[in-house]
């Protein structure tokens, strides 16, 4: 039995020029809901902070700043920081996405895992498959995609974390080794983080299937109805679009997680930014076996809470997908090679 309570925090819309503050104190009422639920483990989405500005193209640099965070280490920022207090406090972890402005400058699409256990961040994670383009799209009128133009690809690659305190109590040392067959449901959670259109790439789960991840989260921002998202105009009408968006984020949660026999923990910036901008909901909990458990309703501000177990991982790890069983690698150079 190594239960955990866990939730996907999912934010509704947020407009362009929306205050941070009033932001934040939104992601504060969610965290303080899943705190009077017991539950020890909020997944938010990406760029929680500020509306989904990647859809627009900024020609004022100091404008396209307000939508970065500063530093290497943001918990400390006046505008979010009640946040961490509030999860250092509660003793709750939290899984938060951001624009992140690195001291030197450089800037990604990131997601930080804050311990409230341990009192800190203890992993950090950079989205890696930006879509989308660098350049915006001719037609003035298009709502562009322009993470590849604002960001760089992450650097961290995919990085396995333990997360002390949450199955194990702190007093019990876990093993202190993170080999899959030695620590296979032993010890502290074994979690990984990806970033919206990370999801979509079998790859990067299969790089945090292979450390033993029991559970990975992702936050998105996920638009249907752009006509010329990513550069071709939508042959189908909002609701054909909105019905597929909804189905392909399905649809790669229950798929990944199942052949990763992981839990996974989704979480939406949803609604309507700025009352136009569409962005799917459909936060939900997916278990190892692929099922969705939890789900949200709507496209607002959503809590979605599951009592998870991570004891039901052993039976994918060990059968299905007893990777060092079953994989043949000899025959996969392409994956990595091309
Ligand atoms: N957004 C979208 C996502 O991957 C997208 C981009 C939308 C890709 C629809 C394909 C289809 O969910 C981000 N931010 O990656």
């Amino acid at each position: 039995q190594r239960t955990l309570k866990v939730a996907a925090a999912q934010v509704g819309s947020v407009d362009r020029n929306a205050d941070k503050n009033e932001t934040v104190q939104r992601m504060v009422k969610l965290l303080e809901e899943a705190i009077s639920q017991n539950v020890q483990l909020v997944v938010f989405p990406e760029t929680t902070f500020t509306t989904f500005f990647p859809r627009h193209l900024f020609e004022d640099p100091a404008e396209l700043e307000k939508y970065f965070e500063q530093g290497d280490d943001i918990t400390n920022n006046e505008s979010v920081k009640p946040l961490f207090d509030l999860a250092r406090s509660k003793k709750v972890d939290i899984y938060v996405g951001y624009a992140e402005r690195t001291d030197d400058g450089r800037g990604f699409n990131t997601c930080i895992y804050y311990s409230g256990n341990a009192g800190k961040v203890i992993s950090k994670y950079r989205k890696v498959h930006l879509p989308g383009t660098k350049e915006p799209f001719a037609n003035p009128d298009a709502v562009n995609q322009l993470e590849k133009r604002y960001f760089e690809p992450g650097n961290l690659g995919f990085k396995a974390f333990r997360a002390p305190g949450l199955v194990v109590d702190a007093a019990k040392k876990d093993t202190a080794s993170t080999d899959v067959k030695e620590t296979l449901g032993k010890g502290d959670a074994i979690m990984g983080m990806l970033i919206c259109n990370d999801r979509r790439w079998p790859e990067a789960w299969r790089m945090y299937g292979l450390q033993g991840v029991e559970l990975i989260m992702v936050g998105y921002n996920t638009p249907y109805n752009a006509p010329d998202l990513f550069g071709f105009r939508n042959p189908m009408t909002p609701e054909q679009a909105e019905k597929e968006a909804y189905y392909h984020h399905k649809l790669v949660m229950e798929a990944n997680s199942y052949m990763n026999a992981c839990f996974s923990i989704s979480a939406a910036r949803a609604g309507f930014d700025d009352g136009k901008y569409d962005l799917i909901g459909g936060s939900a909990i997916v278990s190892p076996n692929g099922y969705t458990i939890a789900q949200a309703k709507g496209v607002d501000d959503e809590l979605v809470v599951a009592e998870i177990d991570l004891e039901d991982c052993r039976q994918g790890k060990e059968k299905t997908f007893d990777f060092d069983r079953h994989r043949r690698t000899e025959h996969y150079g392409l994956i990595t090679s091309q």
